[in-house]
C-alpha cells in the first residue's frame, strides 16, 4: 500500500477505489481493528439476512400450498402474516369481472362514475341494455345475433366495458371500442373453442383469447394486447373447465382450470410461471358438473379467491388457502345465474345472482355487511353481462 509522509504525522492511505484518506498515527491501532470488527459484523448480518430470507421464502411457499401440505414450520414461522379480520379495501384499483374472468384492472380514479350499472344482452334481438342506477338512464346498443356469445370486456382500456361478441360459426370477434365509438372484427379461434377473454398481460386492456379443449391436453391462445402477438400455452386437460382469474394478484389474469374429477383448481401463475393447485373440499357438499366457477376477489386483498357456486351456495377459499367459506344467501335459487362483481365499489366483489324468471338482480353488498340490494334489469331469455359499463 503506497504511503507518503506528511508534516502533521498523519499518512495518506490509498483506499480500494483509489481515493485517499488521512488518519493520524493515534488512530492507527483502532483502525487496524475496525476491519476485523467490520468482517465479524458483516458475517453476522449476512447470516441473519440469509435466515430471514429463507423464512420469508418458505412462508411464501407455504402460503401457496393447501393447508394439509404445509410443513410444521408454517405454524411457528413468525413471518406468515396473521389473518386480518377486516381486510382494508383496495380502493385504488377496480377489478372488472365477467363470470369468473377478470377482464381488466383499472385505476378507480380513472373514471369517476360509480360502478352502479347493470346490463343484459338479449339474444333474440342482439340488443344490449345497460341501466345506470345513478342517473336511471338506459343505454341500448344493437350488437350481435342469437347464435353469438357475449364477450364484453375493456378492450381499449378506457375503464368502460365495450360491447363485444364472439361468433362461433366463423370464429370472429366483433368488438366496439367505447373510447372512440368505432368497431373492428378479428378472426381468432377455431370450431369448438371456448372464448376466455381476460387481461393476461396486465396492461389494463382485455385480451382476445380462446381455450381449445383438444382431445387430451388443452391449449390456451392469448392475443396479447400489449404486444399484438399470440401466445400459445398448453395447460389443462380437455375435460377441464377454463377459469382464468388473477390468483396471485399481480394484475395479470392467470391461466386456470377447474378439474371436477379431483375437485381441484390448477393455476399457472403469471408472476412466476409455476403451478399452484387448490383442493376444493367442503363438508356436506358434493360438487357436480352443474357447479359454476365464480372465482373473484371477494375479500379485497387484490387476489382472486377460488370459488364455486353449487346449488344456491357460494363455496369460497381464502387467498391463503387456509379458510373455506360457505355463503348461502337467503332466497337465492339454484337456477339463478351468478353475476358476481363489485357493485358497491368497496374493492370487494359482491355475491350476486340474476333470476331469469323475473329479470331481477340480487346483490349482497360487501360494503354493507352483505345487505341485499334487489334491482330489476332484463327479462326472461336475456343473458346478464356484469361488468363496469359506465354508461
Ligand atoms: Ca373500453
Ligand atoms: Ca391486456
Ligand atoms: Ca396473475
Ligand atoms: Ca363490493
Amino acid at each position: 500500500m503506497p504511503t507518503s509522509s506528511r508534516p502533521d504525522g498523519a499518512e495518506t492511505v490509498s483506499g480500494p477505489g483509489g481515493s485517499a484518506r488521512a488518519e493520524s498515527s493515534g488512530q492507527r491501532s483502532l483502525s487496524d481493528n475496525w476491519w476485523k470488527i467490520g468482517i465479524v459484523a458483516f458475517l453476522v448480518i449476512g447470516v441473519s439476512g440469509a435466515i430471514l430470507k429463507y423464512l420469508d421464502d418458505d412462508a411464501k411457499r407455504q402460503m401457496l400450498l393447501p393447508a394439509k401440505d404445509r410443513s410444521a414450520l408454517s405454524s411457528i414461522n413468525p413471518f406468515i402474516p396473521a389473518p386480518t379480520p377486516t381486510p382494508t379495501p383496495q380502493l385504488s384499483k377496480e377489478y372488472i369481472y365477467a363470470d369468473s374472468r377478470m377482464l381488466a384492472v383499472v385505476d378507480a380514479n380513472a373514471a369517476e362514475t360509480p360502478p352502479a350499472d347493470l346490463a343484459v344482452w338479449r339474444p333474440s334481438s342482439g340488443v344490449w341494455y345497460v341501466y345506470n342506477l345513478v342517473t336511471a338512464a338506459w343505454t341500448s346498443y344493437g350488437w350481435g345475433n342469437s347464435s353469438d356469445i357475449p364477450v364484453q370486456g375493456d378492450f381499449d382500456g378506457d375503464g368502460k366495458t365495450d360491447f363485444a361478441i364472439y361468433r362461433p360459426t366463423d370464429n370472429n370477434w366483433w368488438i366496439t371500442t367505447s373510447g372512440n365509438s368505432s368497431y373492428y372484427s378479428t378472426a381468432f379461434g377455431a370450431s369448438g373453442d371456448i372464448p376466455v377473454p381476460a387481461d393476461y398481460d396486465g396492461d389494463g386492456r382485455t385480451d382476445i383469447a380462446v381455450f381449445r379443449p383438444g382431445t387430451t391436453n388443452a391449449n390456451w391462445y392469448v392475443y396479447q394486447s400489449s404486444t399484438s402477438s399470440t401466445v400459445q400455452t398448453q395447460y389443462g386437460l380437455s375435460t377441464d373447465k377454463p377459469a382464468p382469474a388473477d390468483l396471485d394478484g399481480d394484475g395479470k389474469a392467470d391461466i386456470t382450470v377447474w378439474r371436477l374429477s379431483n375437485t381441484t383448481f390448477y393455476t399457472l401463475r403469471s408472476s412466476d410461471t409455476t403451478t399452484q393447485s387448490a383442493l376444493m373440499s367442503f363438508a356436506g357438499y358434493t360438487l357436480t358438473s352443474g357447479d359454476k366457477v365464480v372465482s373473484a376477489d371477494f375479500d379485497g386483498d387484490g387476489r382472486a379467491n377460488y370459488a364455486l357456486r353449487s346449488g344456491s351456495s357460494w363455496l369460497m377459499l381464502n387467498s391463503a388457502f387456509a379458510n373455506m367459506t360457505v355463503v348461502t344467501p337467503s332466497g337465492d335459487q339454484a337456477s339463478d345465474i351468478p353475476v358476481q362483481n363489485d357493485f358497491d365499489g368497496d374493492g370487494k366483489v359482491d355475491i350476486a345472482v340474476w333470476r331469469d324468471s323475473n329479470g331481477h338482480w340480487y346483490i349482497r353488498k360487501s360494503g354493507s355487511g352483505g345487505a341485499l340490494r334487489e334491482e330489476a334489469c332484463g327479462t326472461s331469455g336475456d343473458v346478464p353481462v356484469p361488468a363496469l359499463w359506465r354508461r
